[in-house]
């Protein structure tokens, strides 16, 4: 073969279950389906404010070299080789969208660039795609690609389920999340399509970062278990004495499934949060249902119809505290 060595770099959502899974299938497709690298390297992206993209990160595509981003924005490069995105909010300009919809129409880019929102993860898109257009066998990665979706999606079956998290998958986003290494990432990607998750989460590496996990979460679980109440189907807790990086938002639901709503007051080292959800299993109709995000967005904050946030500088949790008692309060007064 030749002497030079051609490389894939794969650019994919960091700190993200369905992002990891993207990259690893994108790169298991194009080595049985593309076959043209010798090799595949990994580059993960985050959303900032400012330019997302360093274009010296993309690899000079002359010599045949192949840059791919997948489950995260459109760059309008001219290396960017292939793209998939599922994100409602994939172009960051009307420039990049018409850029996109001019490769398609000429069909320069038809199958190289894709993007559709009606998929709940960017695995399940990328998986039909090299199914359907380029013949890749998905039965190895059925179990990838369904908890892709019950991971991006949100769809747990339970909140003892989603709490629990006795299924790899849930172990696994948790260990993806809070990776503080950036090389971790990048080490679970090729793992993630050539075993089951089970075994996955079996290496070493992987079950020592889990283990300090494990224990903040139950942490958590006692911490939050002992400050909430609930009254009207709403659920309080102020943790704002105990800070925290973050916990499992089910957490209050599981403690409490006949609740509707949950309005949690908590703290880091960087700002005072107000988080307001609705219980994901609540037997209410959607209709009945409180918009979530236009509460939020009256205090500054912002977020979904089911989910939403306000945050406040750390030392304003007066003005958080009083946000919340007026939240609760509306909506107590909804059912
Ligand atoms: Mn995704």
């Amino acid at each position: 073969m030749g002497a030079v060595d051609l490389e894939c770099r794969i650019f994919y959502h960091d700190k993200c279950f369905d992002g990891a899974c993207s990259a690893s299938l994108f790169t298991r497709f194009h080595r049985e389906c593309v076959k043209t690298a010798d090799c595949y390297s990994y580059h993960g992206l985050v959303h900032r404010a400012g330019a997302l993209f360093d274009e010296n990160a993309f690899l000079d595509v002359a010599n045949g070299d192949e840059n791919a981003i997948v489950d995260f924005k459109y760059s309008a490069s001219p290396k960017v080789t292939w793209w998939f995105d599922h994100h409602q909010s994939a172009f960051l300009t009307a420039d990049d969208q018409k850029g996109f919809e001019a490769g398609q129409a000429d069909g320069s880019q038809r199958m190289r660039k894709f993007f559709n929102a009606n998929y709940v993860s960017c695995t399940s898109l990328i998986a039909d795609i090299a199914q359907v257009n380029f013949g890749f066998n998905t039965a190895p990665v059925l179990e990838l690609i369904k908890w892709a979706d019950i991971v991006d999606g949100a769809r747990y079956e339970s909140a003892k389920a989603a709490v629990e998290m006795a299924a790899p998958a849930m172990k696994l986003t948790m260990v993806i999340e809070s990776a503080a290494d950036h090389s971790l990432v990048p080490r679970l990607i090729p793992l993630l399509t050539e075993m089951s998750l089970q075994q996955v989460l079996d290496k070493d590496f992987v079950q020592e970062l889990l283990g300090p996990l494990m224990e903040r979460h139950w942490a958590a679980l006692e911490l939050i278990g002992q400050r909430a109440k609930v009254e009207g189907g709403v659920i309080t807790f102020d943790i704002t004495d105990q800070p925290t990086e973050g916990y499992n938002k089910f957490i209050p639901y599981y403690l409490h499934p006949e609740a509707t709503y949950n309005v949690g007051l908590s703290k880091s080292s960087f700002r005072t949060k107000v988080s307001v959800g609705t219980n994901p299993w609540t037997k209410k109709m959607p209709a009945e249902l409180v918009n979530l995000a236009a509460i939020c967005e009256r205090y500054g904050g912002g977020g979904h119809a089911r989910v939403g946030a306000i945050s406040f500088p750390p030392d304003r949790e007066d003005e958080a505290r009083k946000a919340v008692g007026e939240i609760v309060a509306e909506l107590r007064a909804q059912k």
